[in-house]
Formats: structure tokens, sequence, C-alpha cells
């Protein structure tokens, strides 16, 4: 088969915040064999006209693939599937990512220009599916799918079991434009995946449903080859590890920033850490993964209170968070501790625990941050179960949960006084304790002590500079 006998085979990324590189579309698109599938990905914050790019291939392709997470970018996802459906009624449309792995069947259900889901894990899946396209044969035997028979039905399949991740093929970046994700990040940061699923079980995140507490990841050997030749290839200078845990074994870590180091790739990186398993690592592995390049940890603490964590089923102490951030502050290391306020009777000891710890975080290094957000019931989770049996209405239909994104609302369980504090709270402390101005310095002044008695009266500080700010970005 010549290049141009190709089939296509085209990915969509929807509209969305920041630009992270289309990991999963990278992922399932790379999985396919290049000889037989040319495998063209549109993402729709890159590309000016992303439904003119689309146009431009669909008369070719054999299928139309679209990644979705709930939220915001299911209304774009469902409009340009629509368009594709209506240009071309026999394309087959795909969707796979975090919503479908959650709504397999009602997204099916409630939007008829999708023709299958994907549920979990797609590299396996998506090979399967597309050979099905191009042989024109059944789906029935393709697991971890859902799909609409030829009588219009809802058939789902039986699930697929996680694949281990040294199977696949290494992802194939040259589907993308890496130079435009670098002007658009501002910077050359390469994102990259080393893992699927995790072993923990909280009860805010959906990980545990999709990936039924399993974890899969790329060997450390294989992990180094590739980033030697990505390095190689594009010069990136930092690495953006977007791994649930990426310190899942220690071992592994260590062995990795240890290649790095011997292999003398130059770049930082940075990465999510439970606590837990970062206060396992010795004083010497930590410093090991500091000489490889690490720059920046995102350590989720979610609560200031030992209670409510347990709760949460975070499984973590509060001494393996105080321990981290000692060794981060000790090896300068940036540190973004998130928090999450308003769970559902969330006690006001609970809140107040968090704002303490929130502020002595943040008075431990000028490179921590401490983001506060407002608990939001995503689906999948154990505590948007426990609130839909006590009576809590989820949206019910696709476009309803393409309005489910809340972005700057304070959620459910925050009332209009407390999202006021909150959003003063955030503002002081960052103000207070981010990299010291000497032009700022009486207003940091000023805002520490505000910070730690808590008084956000009046705060006129607060209206300038969002002002100034606002002028700014007219201008
Ligand atoms: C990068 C990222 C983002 C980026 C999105 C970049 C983009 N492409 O649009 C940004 C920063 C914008 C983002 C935002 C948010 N995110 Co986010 N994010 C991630 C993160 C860290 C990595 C995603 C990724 O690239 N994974 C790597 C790829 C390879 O895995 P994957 O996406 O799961 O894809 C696999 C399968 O799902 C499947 N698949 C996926 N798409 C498709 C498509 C087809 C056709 C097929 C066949 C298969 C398939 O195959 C892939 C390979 O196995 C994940 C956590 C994680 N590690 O996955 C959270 C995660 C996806 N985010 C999450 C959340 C909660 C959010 C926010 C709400 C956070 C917040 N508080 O604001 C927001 C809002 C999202 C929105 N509505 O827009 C949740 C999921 C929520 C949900 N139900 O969708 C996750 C899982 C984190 C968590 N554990 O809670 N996020
Ligand atoms: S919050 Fe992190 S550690 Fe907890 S279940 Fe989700 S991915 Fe795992």
């Amino acid at each position: 088969m010549t290049v141009n006998e190709r089939k296509k085979v085209i990915l969509y990324n929807p509209i969305a915040v920041f630009f992270d590189m289309p990991l999963a579309l990278l992922a399932i698109g790379s999985a396919l064999d290049s000889e037989k599938f040319e495998v063209i990905i549109i993402d729709a914050r890159i590309e000016d006209d992303a439904w003119k790019a689309i146009q431009h291939h669909l008369d070719e392709a054999i299928c139309f693939g679209v990644t979705c997470l709930t939220g915001r970018p299911i209304k774009d996802a469902i409009d340009i599937s629509r368009k594709v459906k209506t240009h071309n009624p026999d394309l087959p449309v795909v969707w796979g990512g975090w919503h479908t792995s959650l709504f397999p069947e009602a997204t099916l259900k409630d939007e008829c220009s999708i023709d299958v889901t994907v549920q979990g894990q797609g590299e396996r899946t998506f090979i399967e599916l597309i050979d099905a396209f191009s042989n024109q044969s059944s789906l029935v035997d393709i697991p971890g799918i859902c799909f609409k028979n030829e009588a219009g039905e809802v058939v789902k399949n039986r699930p697929r079991t996680i694949v281990p991740m040294d199977e696949f093929a290494s992802i194939n970046y040259d589907l993308i434009d890496v130079e435009k994700y670098f002007q658009k990040k501002g910077r050359r940061q390469l994102d990259y995946i080393s893992s699927t699923g995790c072993y923990f079980r909280c009860t805010f995140c959906a990980d545990p449903q999709v990936y039924e507490r399993k974890w899969t990841a790329v060997s450390p050997v294989k992990m180094l080859d590739t980033l030697e030749a990505l390095h190689k290839k594009y010069r990136f200078t930092d690495l953006n590890l977007q791994d649930e845990t990426y310190f899942t074994y220690r071992n592994r870590v260590v062995e990795i920033a240890q290649g790095i180091i011997d292999r003398k790739l130059d770049f930082t990186w940075a990465a999510t850490m439970r606590a837990d398993q970062g206060s396992r690592l010795s004083e010497e592995e930590f410093e090991t993964c500091v000489k490889s390049g690490m720059r920046r940890l995102l350590i989720g603490v979610e609560s200031g209170s030992q209670e409510m964590m347990d709760w949460l089923k975070k499984d973590i102490k509060m001494e393996q968070v105080i321990l981290c951030a000692e060794r981060c502050a000790k090896y300068n290391v940036a540190a973004i501790f998130p928090f999450i306020v308003g769970f559902p009777n969330e006690s006001i000891e609970s809140v107040n625990a968090t704002v303490d710890m929130a502020l002595n975080l943040n008075k431990q290094s000028e490179d921590f941050s401490t983001p506060i957000f407002y608990f939001k019931p995503y689906p999948g989770t154990a505590i948007t179960d426990d609130v839909v049996k006590s009576g809590y209405q989820m949206p019910q239909t696709l476009l309803e949960w393409a309005d489910f994104d809340y972005i700057g609302s304070s959620g459910p369980w925050v009332d209009a006084e407390k999202f006021q504090f909150f959003e003063r709270y955030k503002f002081y402390l960052k103000l207070a304790y981010s990299k010291k101005k000497k032009l700022l310095f009486p207003i940091q002044w000023l805002a520490k002590k505000r910070c730690q008695s808590k008084n956000f009266n009046f705060p006129i500080e607060k209206r300038i500079i969002e002002r100034l700010k606002k002028q700014q970005q007219l201008s």
C-alpha cells in the first residue's frame, strides 16, 4: 500500500482551556498501523478554523474520533459531530474519554450523531474499532465499547481489562505540530503520560470507577529511551508528567530520575505526588529526583482537617503532607497544594482547618501555592453517588452535562458569604506570599496582616489590582 492509499482517521480535541497536548488522541492515533492509516489530529484550541480543517479530509475518512471530558468541551464536541454527520451520514463517529467512560449508554441515547462510545483505556479498543470499520465487520466482539446496532438499539459490550502500557507503540508526537503547542504554552514544555489508572479510592475522584483501582505504567528503560529520542528531536526544556500518581512505585521513579542524570538529559520536570508516596522516598531518593530536574510537584491535600481527609478516603496523613512540604522547601522545589472546600455537610472546623493549613504552607516557601477549589459533584465519584441517593439532582442529558462546569462559581454547598471570604482569601494569600516584588512590598505586608487576622473587609487593594489588570488586558 502506498502512503497515498492509506485510509484517513480524523481525531478531534474540542475547545478547552489551556494548551496541554492532546495526549489521549496521540495515544490512540499512535496505536494505529501507520502503514495502513493516516491519522489527522485536529485540535480546536490550536486550529483557527477547526471545521474547515476537518472538511478538508472528511470525504476520505473512515472514522471521526472525538475525545471528551465532562463539562464545556461537550458542547463543541456535539456541534462538530453533528456537522460531520450531516456532511457524511455514513462516517462512524466515535467518542471516547472520561465522559463516555462514565456515561457509555446515555451519551449514545442522547446524541444521534454519535455511533460508538469507548470506555476506559482506548489504544487496543481503537485498533479493533478501526479494523472493524475498514473491513466493515461487526462490533459485537469488541470489549470496552457501547454502540448503536443496525436496528438503532444501544448495545453495551463487556468491559476491557487494562492492557500493560509497555505493549503499546511509543507515542508519535509528529501527529501534532509540537512547535505550535510550545508557542501557545509560552515555553518548550512537552506533555507526557507514563501511567494509566490509580490504586487509590478517593471519594471525590472518578478514577476508581473508570479504572477500577488498577494501574499500569511504561517501564523505566522504555520511558528513558522515549524521552531521550523526544528530547533530541524537539529540544523541550520542561517535561509535564500528566500521570494521576507518578510516584506510585518508588524504585521506578528513582530509576527514571537516575537515568535522566546518567543520560545527561537536560530538562526540568513536573509531576503529581501523593503525600504518602512522597514521604516514603528517602531523602537521598528525593535528592536524586531534584538532581534529575524535578522542579514542581502537585500534592493534593484537599483539606486541612485529618477527619475530613479520612472521610474523603485519601489514605494520607497530615504529617506526610508536612514532610513533603518541608522537603520541597529545603530543596527549592515548587509545590502546588490544591484544597477543596464546600463538601456536603462540611463542618466549620474543617473549613477553618483548611484556611489555616493553606496559610501555613504559603509561609514556608514563596514557591508554594495553595489553590482552593469549591467542591462540585463530578460524576462517577462516591460522594456524588451519595448525594444523588439523598435527592441531589444531577444533569440528566448530554446537553445539560455540557453546562456542568461551574467555572467561577461556588458549587452547591458554599453560601455567598463563604464564597466571598474564600475569593478574598485566595487573592490575598497569593498577593502576600508569591515572589516578592520590591514595589509591592507595602501591599504585600498589608496582605500578610490580612491573611493572619482573616480580615478582608474593605478590600481596596484587591479592587485596585483587579481594575489595573483589566485595563492591561484591554490595552
Ligand atoms: C490534561 C488534563 C486536563 C486538561 C485538558 C486537556 C485537553 N486535552 O483538553 C485541562 C487542564 C484543560 C483539564 C481541565 C479539567 N480537568 Co482535567 N485532566 C487532565 C489530566 C491530568 C490528563 C488528561 C490526559 O491527557 N490523559 C492522558 C490520556 C492518554 O488519557 P485519557 O485522556 O484518559 O485517554 C485515554 C482514554 O480515556 C481513551 N480515550 C480518550 N479519548 C478518546 C477518544 C477516542 C475516540 C477513543 C477511542 C478513546 C479515547 O483512550 C486514551 C488512551 O488510553 C487528567 C488526569 C489523567 N491523568 O488522565 C485530568 C482529568 C481528565 N480532569 C478532570 C477534571 C475534573 C478536570 C477539571 C474539571 C478540573 C477543574 N477543577 O477545573 C477541568 C475542566 C475540564 C473541562 N470540562 O474542560 C478529571 C476528569 C473529569 C471528567 N469527568 O471529565 C481527570 C480524570 C482528573 C481526575 N482524576 O479527577 N484537564
Ligand atoms: S484523587 Fe488521585 S489518588 Fe485519589 S483516586 Fe483520584 S487519581 Fe487516585
